[in-house]
């Protein structure tokens, strides 16, 4: 049993030289598994215990215990130091450079029918309208009886309004004047009210035409409310849209909810009223409807016609976006393209 003890001891001095000499953690590693790993020679030692005499295999086994304890601390400590000192050799060769360019993200912006949305609101708010908005499915009292559109209406016809299947009187909404009746239902006037959202009308595609798309109506309801009113705030809002003191014009025209009603025309921003691509040669912008609350639809929702008046407008968003930015065909609006969708 001496030649196993002195193998023991041997394994063990030539063990410790080797990991005091061990110059990196991998290298380290590589020596404690050809020891202590699974196959190593001290495992390999260890596992032949019992095939020792009874009498030597106390003797043995504690020695060989003893290497391990040993090589396993002496392990341990030089794996601290190598581990210590490669940390300082990284630290003295790494330099961080703060004034090397950060990395670039891609920021994104709002959608260009968003941002006329958000231009529009914002020139109402500060004339003291309120936004409001409600559902997309409706039925046809909200769509159409409350804005005192007859029952023979082509509006109401299939040809022109989405149904739904829910129920003969449900549908997608063609205006968002409903948000109105609904408000106007639930709180006493005085009121100036802003709704936008989306509204659908049964159309055939084409460059100026989508079966979906953005409205924003006005609603003012207060005492003594004129037609000249009405114009100062309209022409008031298309100054501050386009930026530039155009003048303005209302025609005559005709909506089922106002009486009298009329079409707004603008000075064509673009060319100064001279006669552009942009106004076709007019000189003038169709941009709006709007005209004086038909006294049927304030006492349909409550309110006395007597003691209370109003005016009220409605837009195309998509129109007014594409008068703004040049943009010549409404479907670039849905689709999306981050070639268009990039340019605003
Ligand atoms: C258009 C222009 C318009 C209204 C919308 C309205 C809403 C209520 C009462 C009365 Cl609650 N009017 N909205 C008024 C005039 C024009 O939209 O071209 N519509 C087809």
């Amino acid at each position: 049993m001496q030649d196993l003890e002195k193998k023991i001891a041997e394994m063990e001095s030539s063990a410790l030289k080797a990991i005091e000499e061990a110059s990196s953690l991998d290298h380290l590693e590589q020596l404690r598994l050809s020891v202590l790993g699974q196959k190593g020679e001290l495992t390999g030692i260890l596992r032949g215990l019992s095939s020792l005499d009874k009498d030597v295999r106390p003797r043995i086994g504690q020695l060989a215990n003893q290497v391990k304890v040993k090589i396993e601390q002496a392990h341990l400590d030089r794996k601290d130091r190598l581990f210590q000192s490669h940390i300082e050799a990284r630290l003295s060769q790494e330099r961080i450079d703060v004034t090397a360019p950060g990395q670039i993200m891609p920021v994104g912006h709002m959608h260009p029918l968003s941002q006329i949305r958000q231009e529009i609101l914002s020139i109402f708010s500060s004339m003291g309208f309120v936004t409001a908005d409600g559902p997309e499915i409706e039925t046809d009292y909200y769509n159409f009886d409350a804005l005192n559109t007859p029952a023979s209406h082509p509006a109401r016809d299939e040809q022109d309004t989405f149904y739904t299947n829910i129920g003969a009187n449900v549908l997608l909404r063609s205006q968002t004047s409903t948000v109105q009746i609904r408000v106007m239902e639930m709180s006493k006037p005085p009121l100036r009210i802003i709704a936008p959202g989306r509204v659908y009308r049964n159309e055939e595609v084409n460059a100026r035409k989508y079966p979906l798309f953005h409205q924003v109506e006005g609603l003012l309801v207060d005492k003594d409310v004129t037609f000249g009113q009405l114009k100062g705030t309209l022409t008031a809002f298309i100054q501050a849209l386009f930026k530039k003191q155009v003048k303005t014009r209302f025609r005559p025209d005709f909506f089922p909810f106002t009486e009298p009603s009329a079409e707004l025309d603008s000075e064509c921003p673009f060319c100064n009223g001279k006669g552009c691509k942009t106004c076709g040669g007019r000189g003038w912008l169709e941009l709006l409807g709007c005209g004086m609350v038909d006294p049927n639809v304030l006492s349909g929702v409550g309110i006395d016609p007597e003691e209370w008046s109003g005016f009220a407008f409605g837009m195309g968003l998509e129109r007014l976006a594409m008068l703004k930015y040049g943009v010549n065909d409404i479907r670039h609006f849905y689709t999306n393209d981050l070639r268009f969708l990039e340019q605003f």
